[in-house]
């Protein structure tokens, strides 16, 4: 039903409108009942129904990444991403340099305000990433190959365990492979060998039998070295048994590149391999100021992005980079670039945001 909804242009937008104001159509033709809180609530009298959050127009989890500071310390951030997400991700809190930056000394802070918060606003957590070659702590330098070996199973078998049960989709390894579709030269690879991979999702399995297990990467929604690498160690793995579950596409775009050639039928080629696919990291990127123009083009952007996924029957989640402009890890990373996400950073939907809402 919902699927149906957003194909159908200007009558799904009437049809949303009116579920979302149901309840209230009874109470305006009869105004003189109601009391004056219950007129500001039901709307009467106000300019316009409310839209329907982003959760309500689809089957897909809808998620944001998350920082804890965010989440603890504003009230107006804590309040949208409440409304409008069913899914929340660790930015970074967990990441194993910020859980163990000391071998054996966890510091579990971040991660668990963000499960409370999920625990007491029914949210989905997807788990943000158990093996990386970035954020890793730099005591896994000096371990022999055997040490770091048990120091992985023990990292995975630790921080799978503490949430069992509570994070429906693990990132179990990120960007594995390099732009080539070469295994990147991380110490994992250098010290373990190419059955790492497998077995950090073995491991993943048995600490949690009930998460969903993904390999996520960047560049991959298009047809190219590292997405066949993906696609054939996908197959694979499927072939020996391993216990992988999905693909993420962190899919981090920028308006000063041409949207990814057949974006929807390389996540539909990854589907038919009989693995789920997300939308792990969405944000579409420009150089700023932002103009006009600048955030139709990231409006189209999103849209196909929404679009494919909501018409890939296995793409089960669209997540972006943090949700607000005030939050996001882009200007801190390529200079005089921003205005990446759906909300400004005063937390007003954006162009973008109102192209994927038909009923904004
Ligand atoms: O958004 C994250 C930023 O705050 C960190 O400083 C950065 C460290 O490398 O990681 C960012 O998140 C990354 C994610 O974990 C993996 N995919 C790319 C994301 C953006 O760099």
């Amino acid at each position: 039903m919902l699927r149906a909804l957003r194909n159908h242009g200007r009558l799904g937008r009437l049809c949303a409108v009116l579920t979302a104001s149901a309840g209230l159509l009874t109470l305006q033709t009869a105004p003189a009942l109601a009391t004056p809180d219950t007129a500001e609530a039901s709307g009467v009298g106000a300019q316009a129904p409310a839209r329907t959050p982003l959760k309500d127009l689809t089957d897909n989890y809808v998620g944001s990444a998350v920082a804890a500071s965010a989440l603890g310390n504003e009230g107006d951030y804590r309040s949208v991403l409440t409304d409008e997400f069913s899914s929340v991700t660790a930015e970074n809190a967990m990441k194993w340099s910020v859980l163990e930056p000391n071998r054996g000394q966890y510091d579990w802070s971040g991660a668990d305000a963000i499960m409370d918060y999920a625990r007491q606003n029914g949210k989905s957590v997807r788990g943000h990433t158990l093996v990386w070659h970035k954020q890793h702590p730099s005591w896994l330098n000096n371990l022999s190959a055997s040490e770091l070996r048990s120091a992985v199973k023990n990292h995975i078998t630790t921080v799978v365990n503490r949430y069992e049960g509570e994070i429906r989709a693990w990132d179990v390894v990120n960007e594995v492979f390099d732009s080539n579709g070469i295994r990147r030269d991380s110490i994992f690879q250098r010290k373990l060998g190419d059955g790492w991979i497998a077995d950090a999702f073995r491991w993943a399995h048995q600490a949690d039998p009930s998460a969903k297990l993904y390999i996520n990467d960047y560049n991959t929604g298009w047809v190219n070295d590292k997405s066949n690498a993906i696609y054939d160690l996908v197959r694979s793995l499927r072939q020996q048994g391993v216990p992988i579950h999905g693909v993420g596409f962190q899919t981090h775009l920028s308006i000063d590149y041409s949207f990814p050639g057949g974006y929807q039928s390389n996540l539909q080629r990854f589907a038919d391999l009989g693995v789920d696919v997300a939308i792990t990291e969405a944000d579409v990127r420009m150089t700023l100021p932002a103009t006009d123009s600048k955030l139709t083009t990231q409006a189209d952007y999103y849209e196909r992005l929404w679009n494919a996924c909501e018409a890939i029957s296995r793409c089960v989640e669209f997540t972006t980079w943090g949700y607000t402009d005030r939050h996001s890890w882009v200007p801190n990373t390529f200079e005089g670039q921003g205005a990446a996400c759906l909300f400004d950073e005063s937390l007003n939907p954006k162009p973008a945001y109102n192209r994927i809402n038909p009923t904004a």
